[in-house]
Order: C-alpha cells, then sequence, then structure tokens
C-alpha cells in the first residue's frame, strides 16, 4: 500500500485512513505485506510518488513477489501508466478497489450499470494512453493492425459510455417519478444514511420487519431499500436503507451513483449512523465529514439526526460521547442505540416522530405566511 501524505502537521488522521483503505482491501482476499507513506504537500506528476519513494516500493515489489499495489490517493491515467511500467506489477487507486467492491456486492441491474459505467469513466483515457504509447513507433501513414483493432474498440468503448449513460439517465428521471409518487401519498420519508457497515441495513430491518442481507462485509447494500413503518392513525414513517460513504471519497465523486443519492435529497429527514466502537478520533472525523456529505446533498443540520449505533460492544459509551466530540457544539439531535440488540430503538423513534412534527409544523407556518402575503 503506499500513500502520500499531503498534510505535513498530520500525525494520526492519514493512519486512520490508511487502515479504512486496508479494511477494503482486505475484503478483496488481498494480503497486506508493506505500506510506503511519503510526506510531501504535492503530488509528483510521473508517479504520484516522489523517485526516491517509488525506487524504495520497487526494490520491494521485487523482493517479495508482489502481485499488486494499492495507492491510498487517487491516480491519473498517466501516473497509474508509468508505475504499471515502472514497478511491472498491477497498479490500482482507492477508487478502483472500491468499485471492484462494489462489483463483487452488486446483484441488481441498476447497480451494475452504474458500477460499469463509473469503470469505463475510469478505464477509457488509461486505454488511451495505454494504446498511444504501443503505437508511437509505427508507421506514420497507414493504420497497424493492432491500432486498427484499437480504434475500433475505443469506439465500441465510446458507444458503451454513451449507452449506459442515457440508460442511467432514464432510471433516473424513473426514480424522481417514484420519489415524486411518494412524497404526494404524505409519508414522511426517513433516509437511514452513514458509512458502510455503520449497522443502516441492521435498523432498518429493526424499524420496519423487514429481513434485507445484513453482512460484515462493506457494501452490502447498492441500491436501495424502502418500507413503511405504521406508527398511528396519523403517523405512518417510510424508511429508506442507502448505500454507505465510505472516509475521504465524497459520494457525488461516484457520479454514476447519483441514483442512489437521490434517496438523500428528498428525504424529510436523514439518519446520520455511526459505529459508537471506533476510535474517538476515527469517529469524530467521519462525524464532520459525514454532516458536511449531507449538507453537500441538500440535507440540512435541521433536518438530521446522529445516531450511534453498537453500543452494546462498548456499553456506557453513551455517558462520554457528547464530551469527546462536542456534540453540543453541532447542535443536531444524537441518540445511542444498538439495532443487534434492539436497544434505544423506541426511543430513537420517538425522535424521528418529534422531528416530523416540528417540520410539519414549520411547513403550515410558511404556507400561511405565502398565503397571507398572496
Ligand atoms: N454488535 C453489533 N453489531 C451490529 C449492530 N448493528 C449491525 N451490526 C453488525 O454490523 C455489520 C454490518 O451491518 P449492516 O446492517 O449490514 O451494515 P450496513 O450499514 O447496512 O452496511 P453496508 O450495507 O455494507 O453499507 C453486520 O455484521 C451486523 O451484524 C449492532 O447494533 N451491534
Ligand atoms: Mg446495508
Amino acid at each position: 500500500m503506499c500513500m502520500l501524505k499531503r498534510n505535513v502537521h498530520d500525525h494520526m488522521v492519514y493512519r486512520i485512513k490508511l487502515n479504512e483503505l486496508r479494511r477494503l482491501v482486505e475484503t478483496l482476499n488481498l494480503k497486506i505485506v508493506g505500506e510506503f507513506v511519503q510526506i510531501e504537500p504535492h503530488p509528483f506528476a510521473r508517479f504520484y510518488l516522489g523517485k526516491g519513494k517509488i525506487k524504495e516500493v520497487k526494490k520491494f515489489v521485487n523482493e517479495n513477489h508482489v502481485d499488486v499495489v494499492v495507492f491510498y490517493n487517487i491516480l491519473k491515467s498517466s501516473q497509474k501508466l508509468n508505475l504499471i511500467r515502472e514497478l511491472r506489477c498491477d497498479v490500482v487507486d482507492r477508487y478502483e478497489i472500491i468499485l471492484e467492491i462494489f462489483d463483487k456486492m452488486a446483484s441488481d441491474n441498476v447497480s451494475k450499470l452504474q458500477i460499469e459505467l463509473a469503470r469505463l469513466q475510469k478505464l477509457a483515457p488509461y486505454f488511451r494512453l495505454a494504446a498511444a504509447a504501443r503505437f508511437r513507433h509505427d508507421r506514420p501513414f497507414f493504420l497497424s493492425m493492432g491500432e486498427y483493432a484499437y480504434h475500433s474498440q475505443l469506439r465500441e468503448l465510446k458507444n458503451r459510455q454513451s449507452r449506459l449513460r442515457k440508460q442511467i439517465e432514464e432510471l433516473k428521471i424513473e426514480k424522481r417519478r417514484q420519489i415524486e409518487k411518494r412524497r404526494k401519498a404524505g409519508f414522511p420519508f426517513i433516509c437511514i444514511a452513514g458509512y458502510y457497515n455503520a449497522g443502516k441495513t441492521s435498523l432498518f430491518n429493526v424499524l420496519t420487519g423487514e429481513n434485507k442481507l445484513v453482512t460484515p462485509y462493506p457494501f452490502t447494500t447498492l441500491s436501495s431499500k424502502y418500507q413503511k413503518r405504521y406508527i398511528n392513525s396519523d403517523v405512518t414513517l417510510l424508511f429508506v436503507d442507502t448505500i454507505g460513504f465510505v472516509i475521504d471519497l465524497d459520494p457525488r465523486l461516484i457520479q454514476s451513483f447519483e441514483i442512489n443519492l437521490e434517496d438523500i435529497r428528498a428525504s424529510d429527514i436523514v439518519l446520520l449512523l455511526l459505529e459508537a466502537n471506533e476510535p474517538t478520533l476515527a469517529l469524530r472525523i467521519k462525524l464532520l465529514e459525514g454532516i458536511r456529505l449531507l449538507g453537500d446533498l441538500g440535507a440540512s443540520k435541521e433536518r438530521m439526526i446522529i445516531v450511534f449505533n453498537k453500543i452494546d460492544l462498548v456499553k456506557g459509551v453513551e455517558n462520554t460521547l457528547d464530551e469527546e466530540l462536542d456534540l453540543k457544539r453541532l447542535n443536531i439531535p444524537w441518540i445511542a442505540i444498538s439495532a443487534k440488540e434492539r436497544y434505544n430503538i423506541e426511543g430513537l423513534l420517538n425522535m424521528i416522530i418529534e422531528k416530523v412534527r416540528i417540520i410539519k409544523e414549520k411547513c403550515e407556518c410558511e404556507e400561511t405566511e405565502i398565503e397571507k402575503e398572496v
């Protein structure tokens, strides 16, 4: 594993990030045998890391018969190509690792289409560069057989990309239509969001009586799942389970996963789920990053509830969370639960119902104001 640590003053956060990557890489049954970190504020053009560091990596790769080098940082196609040639082994970045896991986990058509498009988008410039380098010495006026094949492959690649984009665009329109339909039905829309493995599906199952797949592996849920929960004759809540976030990777980067993010955008309330048993620093990073990401997706703090799950693993920690994470300053309601042991689920439901009531009152108030103005 390689990383360029760009913040010179970061002595801890980069460790947490590397550990996250380790967790992801190991899900693909790859054994991590070495780790190289270089501290430098700006990436190097050729190999992302400096020449000297790459020399070290190369020596290690040769001595240990390494099959693949994983970069934490997201590489440009030219850097990937240079690295593959220099190290003489496969080189992938964090984004490709995530796509690989998505691919392993995907079972539904919508996810498969989105993964294929994301992969093609990453592959196309690399393919172009690799071929250009291969044909540089060919005859200048005639296409060699290889080059001819390359051009037809490239055309096919482009066609496939535009077909996929069209299909996904249609699915997105259909998704918006469904969301609009649900909105008209009038059920408050509660989105369970958060990092992968936080226990989103476990909580969804507990809240709705569903039995959706729960595993210890990342990205078990790719496409959203919906189910209603009847509370009383006045209130029925509609819950949605969504795709997980991953640290340091803005979900908007995965542009082709936009369909899944539509749910967060459209929800009345978003539950930001976190694992209470994580080390405080990791928890703090995920908490702040999660709030920012949700905010960027249009979920304001007023619509958020922070949920610390897996409290059964760290009993009593709810008494220290407030202080350790400085939760008062955030001004967002929070609760500690255990989806597995069904602890505090009623408390969470009451919090949601109360928030729905406040939001509804606020909307009615705004509507009256508008009517008065008209
Ligand atoms: N101890 C404990 N484990 C839990 C709890 N909730 C979930 N888990 C475990 O955490 C792992 C992940 O649970 P999921 O519900 O699949 O998590 P998720 O957030 O839906 O994960 P993705 O779909 O991959 O993003 C599983 O092994 C669950 O059994 C909890 O309250 N306590
Ligand atoms: Mg899930």
